[in-house]
Protein backbone atom coordinates (compact mmCIF):
# COMPACT_ATOMS: atom_id res chain seq x y z
CA UNK A 1 0.00 0.00 0.00
CA UNK A 2 1.00 3.15 -1.07
CA UNK A 3 1.58 5.86 2.01
CA UNK A 4 1.07 9.53 0.50
CA UNK A 5 2.86 12.67 2.52
CA UNK A 6 1.44 16.40 1.60
CA UNK A 7 2.95 19.05 2.88
CA UNK A 8 0.36 21.66 2.43
CA UNK A 9 -3.11 20.40 2.24
CA UNK A 10 -4.93 23.57 2.07
CA UNK A 11 -3.48 24.43 -1.46
CA UNK A 12 -2.41 20.96 -2.94
CA UNK A 13 -5.71 19.84 -2.21
CA UNK A 14 -8.63 22.57 -2.46
CA UNK A 15 -11.69 22.38 -3.67
CA UNK A 16 -11.51 23.05 -8.04
CA UNK A 17 -13.82 26.07 -7.84
CA UNK A 18 -12.27 27.60 -5.02
CA UNK A 19 -8.88 27.22 -6.63
CA UNK A 20 -10.04 28.73 -10.11
CA UNK A 21 -11.44 31.85 -8.15
CA UNK A 22 -8.26 32.19 -6.04
CA UNK A 23 -5.93 31.83 -9.40
CA UNK A 24 -7.99 34.15 -11.08
CA UNK A 25 -7.23 36.72 -8.57
CA UNK A 26 -3.53 36.19 -8.74
CA UNK A 27 -3.72 36.20 -12.26
CA UNK A 28 -5.29 39.93 -12.34
CA UNK A 29 -2.87 41.30 -9.87
CA UNK A 30 0.34 39.50 -11.41
CA UNK A 31 -1.52 41.30 -15.37
CA UNK A 32 -1.46 44.78 -13.36
CA UNK A 33 2.33 44.15 -11.69
CA UNK A 34 3.43 43.93 -15.40
CA UNK A 35 1.31 46.37 -16.85
CA UNK A 36 2.19 48.54 -14.38
CA UNK A 37 5.96 47.94 -13.98
CA UNK A 38 7.49 46.21 -17.49
CA UNK A 39 7.00 48.15 -20.07
CA UNK A 40 7.97 45.25 -22.76
CA UNK A 41 5.12 43.97 -21.93
CA UNK A 42 2.44 46.82 -21.24
CA UNK A 43 3.18 47.67 -25.05
CA UNK A 44 2.59 44.22 -26.05
CA UNK A 45 -0.52 44.71 -24.22
CA UNK A 46 -1.53 47.61 -25.83
CA UNK A 47 -1.00 46.38 -29.18
CA UNK A 48 -3.09 43.28 -28.11
CA UNK A 49 -5.79 46.28 -26.98
CA UNK A 50 -5.93 44.42 -23.75
CA UNK A 51 -5.82 45.83 -19.99
CA UNK A 52 -5.65 44.72 -16.71
CA UNK A 53 -9.16 45.49 -15.71
CA UNK A 54 -9.97 42.81 -18.93
CA UNK A 55 -8.34 40.39 -16.88
CA UNK A 56 -11.83 38.68 -14.22
CA UNK A 57 -10.57 34.85 -13.89
CA UNK A 58 -8.62 32.58 -15.43
CA UNK A 59 -10.47 31.99 -18.56
CA UNK A 60 -9.60 35.43 -19.68
CA UNK A 61 -6.25 34.22 -20.06
CA UNK A 62 -6.39 33.35 -23.52
CA UNK A 63 -6.70 37.18 -24.02
CA UNK A 64 -3.11 37.89 -22.91
CA UNK A 65 -0.01 37.67 -25.22
CA UNK A 66 2.61 34.95 -25.30
CA UNK A 67 6.03 35.72 -23.60
CA UNK A 68 8.91 33.86 -25.62
CA UNK A 69 12.38 33.11 -24.54
CA UNK A 70 13.46 35.58 -27.28
CA UNK A 71 12.19 38.18 -25.43
CA UNK A 72 13.80 37.19 -22.18
CA UNK A 73 17.06 37.48 -24.53
CA UNK A 74 16.21 40.49 -25.97
CA UNK A 75 15.51 42.14 -22.91
CA UNK A 76 18.74 40.62 -20.80
CA UNK A 77 18.89 41.28 -18.23
CA UNK A 78 16.76 42.80 -16.35
CA UNK A 79 14.23 44.28 -18.88
CA UNK A 80 11.37 42.13 -17.98
CA UNK A 81 11.96 42.77 -14.01
CA UNK A 82 8.39 44.12 -12.29
CA UNK A 83 10.68 44.71 -8.89
CA UNK A 84 13.60 46.90 -8.38
CA UNK A 85 16.73 45.67 -8.13
CA UNK A 86 17.34 46.64 -4.73
CA UNK A 87 14.04 44.06 -3.82
CA UNK A 88 16.01 41.44 -6.27
CA UNK A 89 17.65 38.92 -3.79
CA UNK A 90 18.65 36.38 -6.11
CA UNK A 91 19.68 35.40 -9.81
CA UNK A 92 19.49 32.04 -11.01
CA UNK A 93 20.21 31.81 -14.94
CA UNK A 94 19.15 29.05 -17.08
CA UNK A 95 21.98 25.96 -17.78
CA UNK A 96 21.87 27.36 -21.29
CA UNK A 97 20.91 23.84 -22.86
CA UNK A 98 19.92 25.72 -26.11
CA UNK A 99 20.85 29.59 -26.95
CA UNK A 100 22.31 32.07 -25.12
CA UNK A 101 21.75 32.49 -21.47
CA UNK A 102 18.46 34.03 -19.49
CA UNK A 103 18.45 34.70 -16.06
CA UNK A 104 15.56 35.50 -13.41
CA UNK A 105 15.41 37.53 -10.43
CA UNK A 106 14.18 36.42 -7.23
CA UNK A 107 12.60 38.46 -4.59
CA UNK A 108 12.44 37.40 -1.37
CA UNK A 109 9.01 36.20 -1.29
CA UNK A 110 9.90 34.63 -4.82
CA UNK A 111 12.46 32.41 -2.98
CA UNK A 112 9.71 31.48 -0.02
CA UNK A 113 7.36 30.17 -3.01
CA UNK A 114 10.41 28.53 -4.71
CA UNK A 115 11.49 26.91 -1.69
CA UNK A 116 8.19 25.75 -0.71
CA UNK A 117 7.12 23.92 -3.91
CA UNK A 118 10.20 22.08 -3.58
CA UNK A 119 9.39 21.42 0.23
CA UNK A 120 6.18 19.50 -1.38
CA UNK A 121 8.23 17.49 -3.97
CA UNK A 122 10.71 16.19 -1.32
CA UNK A 123 7.49 15.32 0.80
CA UNK A 124 5.49 13.86 -1.86
CA UNK A 125 8.47 11.67 -1.86
CA UNK A 126 8.59 10.67 1.87
CA UNK A 127 10.63 13.46 2.76
CA UNK A 128 10.82 14.62 5.95
CA UNK A 129 13.24 15.93 9.17
CA UNK A 130 14.36 12.62 9.38
CA UNK A 131 15.84 12.52 6.28
CA UNK A 132 19.44 12.60 5.12
CA UNK A 133 18.85 14.56 1.35
CA UNK A 134 21.87 14.00 -1.06
CA UNK A 135 21.75 17.02 -3.62
CA UNK A 136 23.73 16.29 -6.39
CA UNK A 137 22.31 18.81 -8.63
CA UNK A 138 25.58 21.71 -9.81
CA UNK A 139 25.11 24.65 -7.27
CA UNK A 140 25.16 27.81 -8.96
CA UNK A 141 23.21 30.05 -11.27
CA UNK A 142 21.61 26.40 -12.24
CA UNK A 143 18.20 26.63 -10.04
CA UNK A 144 18.74 22.55 -9.50
CA UNK A 145 21.31 22.36 -6.33
CA UNK A 146 20.26 25.68 -4.87
CA UNK A 147 16.45 24.60 -4.94
CA UNK A 148 16.78 21.23 -4.04
CA UNK A 149 18.87 22.25 -0.70
CA UNK A 150 16.34 25.41 0.02
CA UNK A 151 13.38 22.46 0.06
CA UNK A 152 15.43 20.01 1.98
CA UNK A 153 15.97 22.76 4.35
CA UNK A 154 12.67 23.94 4.49
CA UNK A 155 11.37 20.21 5.49
CA UNK A 156 14.27 19.83 8.13
CA UNK A 157 15.88 17.58 6.49
CA UNK A 158 19.70 16.75 7.03
CA UNK A 159 21.39 18.52 3.69
CA UNK A 160 24.46 16.79 2.27
CA UNK A 161 25.52 19.56 -0.43
CA UNK A 162 27.60 17.74 -2.91
CA UNK A 163 26.78 19.40 -5.87
CA UNK A 164 27.58 17.36 -8.98
CA UNK A 165 31.01 15.62 -9.89
CA UNK A 166 33.02 13.84 -8.29
CA UNK A 167 31.38 10.69 -8.57
CA UNK A 168 33.32 8.18 -6.09
CA UNK A 169 33.29 10.83 -3.63
CA UNK A 170 29.74 11.24 -3.74
CA UNK A 171 29.26 7.19 -3.40
CA UNK A 172 31.46 7.12 -0.22
CA UNK A 173 29.70 10.22 1.56
CA UNK A 174 26.55 8.58 0.58
CA UNK A 175 27.08 5.26 2.07
CA UNK A 176 29.08 6.69 5.13
CA UNK A 177 26.48 9.62 6.09
CA UNK A 178 23.77 7.14 5.18
CA UNK A 179 21.97 9.51 2.80
CA UNK A 180 18.09 8.65 2.21
CA UNK A 181 17.01 10.92 -0.45
CA UNK A 182 19.62 11.56 -3.90
CA UNK A 183 18.66 15.22 -5.86
CA UNK A 184 20.18 14.82 -9.10
CA UNK A 185 19.59 14.74 -12.86
CA UNK A 186 18.74 11.39 -14.09
CA UNK A 187 21.63 10.70 -16.30
CA UNK A 188 23.79 11.27 -13.32
CA UNK A 189 21.76 8.84 -11.05
CA UNK A 190 22.31 6.47 -14.06
CA UNK A 191 25.76 7.30 -14.08
CA UNK A 192 26.11 6.99 -9.85
CA UNK A 193 23.75 3.56 -9.89
CA UNK A 194 26.13 1.84 -12.44
CA UNK A 195 29.32 3.52 -10.30
CA UNK A 196 28.00 2.25 -6.96
CA UNK A 197 27.70 -0.92 -8.59
CA UNK A 198 31.14 -1.08 -10.00
CA UNK A 199 32.57 -0.48 -6.91
CA UNK A 200 31.08 -3.68 -5.47
CA UNK A 201 28.47 -1.71 -3.28
CA UNK A 202 25.18 -3.19 -2.77
CA UNK A 203 22.13 -1.08 -2.38
CA UNK A 204 21.06 -2.37 0.72
CA UNK A 205 24.49 -1.65 2.10
CA UNK A 206 23.09 2.11 1.67
CA UNK A 207 20.41 4.11 2.68
CA UNK A 208 18.53 5.35 -0.24
CA UNK A 209 14.98 5.47 0.01
CA UNK A 210 14.00 7.87 -3.28
CA UNK A 211 15.46 10.18 -5.41
CA UNK A 212 13.86 13.14 -7.03
CA UNK A 213 15.06 13.21 -10.22
CA UNK A 214 14.61 16.28 -12.92
CA UNK A 215 16.04 19.03 -15.12
CA UNK A 216 15.77 16.75 -18.89
CA UNK A 217 13.50 14.63 -20.19
CA UNK A 218 13.49 10.79 -19.18
CA UNK A 219 11.42 7.35 -19.55
CA UNK A 220 9.29 4.76 -17.46
CA UNK A 221 11.95 2.78 -18.67
CA UNK A 222 15.02 4.40 -17.26
CA UNK A 223 13.02 5.06 -13.94
CA UNK A 224 12.25 0.91 -13.67
CA UNK A 225 16.46 1.46 -14.58
CA UNK A 226 17.28 3.33 -11.74
CA UNK A 227 14.61 1.68 -8.97
CA UNK A 228 15.92 -1.76 -9.71
CA UNK A 229 19.59 -0.33 -9.61
CA UNK A 230 19.30 1.18 -6.23
CA UNK A 231 16.22 -0.27 -4.48
CA UNK A 232 14.27 3.19 -4.45
CA UNK A 233 11.20 4.87 -5.50
CA UNK A 234 12.91 7.26 -8.21
CA UNK A 235 10.63 9.98 -8.75
CA UNK A 236 10.11 13.01 -11.27
CA UNK A 237 10.51 16.36 -10.77
CA UNK A 238 10.03 19.26 -13.48
CA UNK A 239 11.09 23.21 -13.26
CA UNK A 240 12.50 26.13 -15.40
CA UNK A 241 14.81 29.38 -14.17
CA UNK A 242 11.80 31.14 -15.56
CA UNK A 243 9.14 29.92 -14.17
CA UNK A 244 10.48 29.66 -10.46
CA UNK A 245 13.07 26.46 -10.93
CA UNK A 246 12.61 22.85 -9.77
CA UNK A 247 9.50 21.83 -8.12
CA UNK A 248 7.06 23.90 -10.80
CA UNK A 249 5.94 20.18 -10.92
CA UNK A 250 6.41 16.72 -9.82
CA UNK A 251 5.37 13.78 -8.90
CA UNK A 252 3.47 11.90 -5.93
CA UNK A 253 4.34 7.74 -5.28
CA UNK A 254 1.56 7.27 -8.07
CA UNK A 255 4.41 7.62 -10.09
CA UNK A 256 1.63 9.05 -13.17
CA UNK A 257 2.08 12.17 -14.08
CA UNK A 258 3.49 15.23 -12.10
CA UNK A 259 1.28 17.76 -9.94
CA UNK A 260 1.37 20.91 -10.95
CA UNK A 261 1.76 23.45 -7.81
CA UNK A 262 -1.34 25.16 -8.97
CA UNK A 263 -1.83 28.21 -6.28
CA UNK A 264 1.72 29.76 -8.00
CA UNK A 265 1.47 29.06 -11.72
CA UNK A 266 -1.19 28.38 -14.00
CA UNK A 267 -0.94 26.21 -16.94
CA UNK A 268 -2.04 25.49 -20.22
CA UNK A 269 -1.33 23.58 -23.27
CA UNK A 270 -1.71 25.50 -26.66
CA UNK A 271 -0.82 23.88 -30.63
CA UNK A 272 3.04 25.49 -30.88
CA UNK A 273 1.63 26.27 -34.66
CA UNK A 274 -1.55 27.94 -34.17
CA UNK A 275 -1.52 29.53 -30.60
CA UNK A 276 -5.06 27.62 -29.85
CA UNK A 277 -5.31 25.80 -26.49
CA UNK A 278 -6.01 22.48 -26.65
CA UNK A 279 -7.77 19.79 -24.20
CA UNK A 280 -6.92 17.49 -21.63
CA UNK A 281 -4.74 14.55 -22.36
CA UNK A 282 -3.62 16.30 -25.81
CA UNK A 283 -0.22 16.84 -26.69
CA UNK A 284 1.24 19.85 -27.12
CA UNK A 285 3.56 22.59 -25.41
CA UNK A 286 3.47 23.65 -22.24
CA UNK A 287 2.80 27.47 -21.53
CA UNK A 288 2.89 29.04 -17.92
CA UNK A 289 1.43 31.50 -16.12
CA UNK A 290 3.08 32.82 -12.97
CA UNK A 291 0.64 33.81 -10.12
CA UNK A 292 2.88 34.85 -7.15
CA UNK A 293 6.58 35.71 -8.56
CA UNK A 294 6.98 39.40 -7.94
CA UNK A 295 10.72 39.93 -9.35
CA UNK A 296 10.23 38.76 -12.66
CA UNK A 297 6.67 37.12 -12.85
CA UNK A 298 6.19 35.83 -16.41
CA UNK A 299 2.76 35.86 -18.38
CA UNK A 300 1.83 32.74 -20.94
CA UNK A 301 5.74 31.69 -21.28
CA UNK A 302 6.07 29.01 -23.79
CA UNK A 303 8.26 26.87 -22.22
CA UNK A 304 8.92 24.47 -25.91
CA UNK A 305 8.40 21.96 -23.60
CA UNK A 306 5.85 19.10 -25.13
CA UNK A 307 3.40 17.47 -22.76
CA UNK A 308 0.09 16.75 -22.14
CA UNK A 309 -2.36 17.79 -18.90
CA UNK A 310 -5.16 16.37 -16.77
CA UNK A 311 -6.98 17.27 -14.46
CA UNK A 312 -9.26 15.39 -11.75
CA UNK A 313 -8.54 14.18 -8.43
CA UNK A 314 -5.43 11.72 -7.89
CA UNK A 315 -5.37 8.52 -5.67
CA UNK A 316 -3.12 10.49 -3.44
CA UNK A 317 -5.54 12.79 -2.65
CA UNK A 318 -4.25 15.87 -4.76
CA UNK A 319 -6.60 18.10 -6.86
CA UNK A 320 -3.46 19.82 -8.79
CA UNK A 321 -3.46 19.05 -12.45
CA UNK A 322 -0.68 16.69 -13.63
CA UNK A 323 1.62 16.54 -16.71
CA UNK A 324 2.59 13.86 -18.18
CA UNK A 325 6.37 13.57 -18.53
CA UNK A 326 7.78 15.89 -20.83
CA UNK A 327 8.69 13.47 -24.19
CA UNK A 328 10.98 16.56 -25.51
CA UNK A 329 11.52 20.18 -26.28
CA UNK A 330 10.44 21.87 -29.50
CA UNK A 331 14.30 22.91 -29.58
CA UNK A 332 15.26 19.65 -28.58
CA UNK A 333 13.21 17.76 -31.50
CA UNK A 334 14.73 16.60 -34.57
CA UNK A 335 12.58 16.72 -37.89
CA UNK A 336 14.40 13.73 -39.90
CA UNK A 337 13.12 12.96 -43.14
CA UNK A 338 9.91 15.49 -42.13
CA UNK A 339 9.76 12.97 -39.12
CA UNK A 340 9.53 14.33 -35.55
CA UNK A 341 12.00 12.40 -33.55
CA UNK A 342 12.90 12.77 -29.44
CA UNK A 343 15.81 11.49 -27.85
CA UNK A 344 13.25 10.00 -24.93
CA UNK A 345 11.51 8.00 -27.69
CA UNK A 346 14.76 6.57 -28.81
CA UNK A 347 15.97 6.03 -24.90
CA UNK A 348 12.40 3.44 -24.65
CA UNK A 349 13.64 1.85 -27.45
CA UNK A 350 16.83 1.08 -26.08
CA UNK A 351 15.99 0.46 -22.56
CA UNK A 352 14.06 -2.57 -23.97
CA UNK A 353 17.07 -3.88 -25.47
CA UNK A 354 18.94 -5.98 -22.82
CA UNK A 355 22.31 -5.97 -24.40
CA UNK A 356 22.36 -2.02 -24.35
CA UNK A 357 23.62 0.21 -21.74
CA UNK A 358 21.36 3.42 -20.93
CA UNK A 359 23.64 5.22 -22.28
CA UNK A 360 23.14 6.93 -26.17
CA UNK A 361 23.66 9.44 -28.72
CA UNK A 362 21.89 10.66 -31.88
CA UNK A 363 24.07 11.87 -34.81
CA UNK A 364 22.08 13.54 -37.19
CA UNK A 365 24.05 14.33 -40.60
CA UNK A 366 22.96 15.21 -44.35
CA UNK A 367 24.00 13.21 -47.24
CA UNK A 368 22.96 14.07 -50.66
CA UNK A 369 20.72 16.51 -49.21
CA UNK A 370 18.82 13.76 -47.37
CA UNK A 371 18.94 13.63 -43.35
CA UNK A 372 20.47 10.83 -42.07
CA UNK A 373 19.90 9.31 -38.58
CA UNK A 374 22.54 7.48 -37.04
CA UNK A 375 21.33 6.09 -33.15
CA UNK A 376 24.45 5.35 -31.28
CA UNK A 377 24.62 2.53 -28.69
CA UNK A 378 26.77 1.57 -26.28
CA UNK A 379 27.05 -1.56 -25.11
CA UNK A 380 26.70 -3.67 -21.65
CA UNK A 381 29.87 -4.71 -20.30
CA UNK A 382 29.17 -8.11 -20.48
CA UNK A 383 28.45 -8.42 -24.04
CA UNK A 384 31.05 -9.86 -25.89
CA UNK A 385 32.30 -7.75 -28.68
CA UNK A 386 34.14 -10.22 -30.59
CA UNK A 387 31.29 -11.93 -31.39
CA UNK A 388 30.39 -10.41 -35.01
CA UNK A 389 27.26 -12.71 -35.64
CA UNK A 390 25.70 -11.84 -32.75
CA UNK A 391 26.56 -8.37 -33.05
CA UNK A 392 25.22 -7.97 -36.50
CA UNK A 393 22.07 -9.56 -35.38
CA UNK A 394 21.53 -7.04 -32.73
CA UNK A 395 22.04 -3.57 -35.37
CA UNK A 396 19.35 -5.58 -37.38
CA UNK A 397 17.11 -6.26 -34.35
CA UNK A 398 17.67 -2.42 -33.05
CA UNK A 399 17.10 -1.23 -36.67
CA UNK A 400 13.60 -2.67 -36.96
CA UNK A 401 12.54 -1.98 -33.16
CA UNK A 402 13.07 1.42 -34.44
CA UNK A 403 11.53 1.70 -37.39
CA UNK A 404 8.17 0.20 -35.98
CA UNK A 405 8.14 2.58 -33.13
CA UNK A 406 9.54 5.71 -34.62
CA UNK A 407 8.39 4.65 -38.67
CA UNK A 408 12.00 6.21 -39.67
CA UNK A 409 15.26 4.30 -41.03
CA UNK A 410 18.02 4.91 -38.75
CA UNK A 411 21.61 3.62 -39.04
CA UNK A 412 22.60 1.94 -35.73
CA UNK A 413 26.21 1.93 -34.69
CA UNK A 414 27.32 -0.57 -31.71
CA UNK A 415 29.81 1.06 -29.55
CA UNK A 416 32.47 -0.65 -27.08
CA UNK A 417 30.96 -0.41 -22.84
CA UNK A 418 31.78 3.14 -21.55
CA UNK A 419 32.94 4.76 -24.46
CA UNK A 420 30.28 7.32 -24.65
CA UNK A 421 30.52 10.27 -22.53
CA UNK A 422 29.20 10.09 -18.70
CA UNK A 423 26.42 12.89 -17.57
CA UNK A 424 26.88 14.61 -14.33
CA UNK A 425 24.08 17.32 -14.92
CA UNK A 426 22.03 17.41 -18.42
CA UNK A 427 22.86 14.57 -20.75
CA UNK A 428 23.58 16.07 -23.98
CA UNK A 429 21.92 13.04 -26.86
CA UNK A 430 22.44 15.35 -29.83
CA UNK A 431 24.94 16.04 -32.18
CA UNK A 432 22.98 17.82 -35.14
CA UNK A 433 25.82 18.32 -38.10
CA UNK A 434 23.49 19.60 -40.49
CA UNK A 435 23.58 23.44 -39.82
CA UNK A 436 27.35 23.56 -39.63
CA UNK A 437 29.96 24.68 -42.47
P1 LIG B 1 17.78 25.10 -20.01
O1 LIG B 1 17.82 23.61 -19.89
O2 LIG B 1 16.86 25.57 -21.09
O3 LIG B 1 19.12 25.73 -20.10
P2 LIG B 1 16.77 25.25 -17.26
O4 LIG B 1 17.99 24.81 -16.56
O5 LIG B 1 15.96 26.31 -16.66
O6 LIG B 1 17.11 25.72 -18.72
O7 LIG B 1 15.91 23.96 -17.48
C1 LIG B 1 14.55 24.00 -17.79
C2 LIG B 1 14.23 22.99 -18.84
O8 LIG B 1 14.72 21.69 -18.46
C3 LIG B 1 12.75 22.79 -19.02
O9 LIG B 1 12.18 23.75 -19.86
C4 LIG B 1 12.70 21.39 -19.62
O10 LIG B 1 12.99 21.41 -21.00
C5 LIG B 1 13.82 20.67 -18.91
N1 LIG B 1 13.30 19.92 -17.75
C6 LIG B 1 13.31 20.28 -16.45
N2 LIG B 1 12.78 19.31 -15.68
C7 LIG B 1 12.41 18.31 -16.50
C8 LIG B 1 11.78 17.04 -16.32
N3 LIG B 1 11.46 16.56 -15.12
N4 LIG B 1 11.54 16.31 -17.43
C9 LIG B 1 11.87 16.76 -18.65
N5 LIG B 1 12.46 17.93 -18.89
C10 LIG B 1 12.73 18.71 -17.83
K1 LIG C 1 19.23 43.35 -3.58
ZN1 LIG D 1 -0.93 12.31 -6.86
Amino acid sequence: KKIHYIYNDAMECMDFDERKKLQGERLRATVELEYNNVPAYRKRMDEAGVKPEDINGIEDIVKLPFTQKTDLRDNFPYGLFAADLKDIVRIQGSSGTTGKPIVSGYTENDIKVWTEMVARALTAAGGTKDDIIQVAYGYGLFTGGLGAHQGATEIGATVIPMSSGNTQRQIIMMKELGATMLCCTPSYATYLAETIHEMGIKPEELKLKSGCFGAEPWTEEMRQHLEDLLDIDALDIYGLTEIGGPGVAFECMEKHGMHINEDHVLAEIIDPVTEEPLPDDTPGELVFTTLTKTGAPMIRYRTHDICTLHHGTCACGRTTVKMSRITGRTDDMLVVRGVNVFPSQIEAVLMGVKEASAHYMLVVDRVNSQDKLTVQVELKDDVDINDADKLEKLVAYIKTQIKQTLLISAKVELLPPKSIARSEGKAKRITDNRNTG
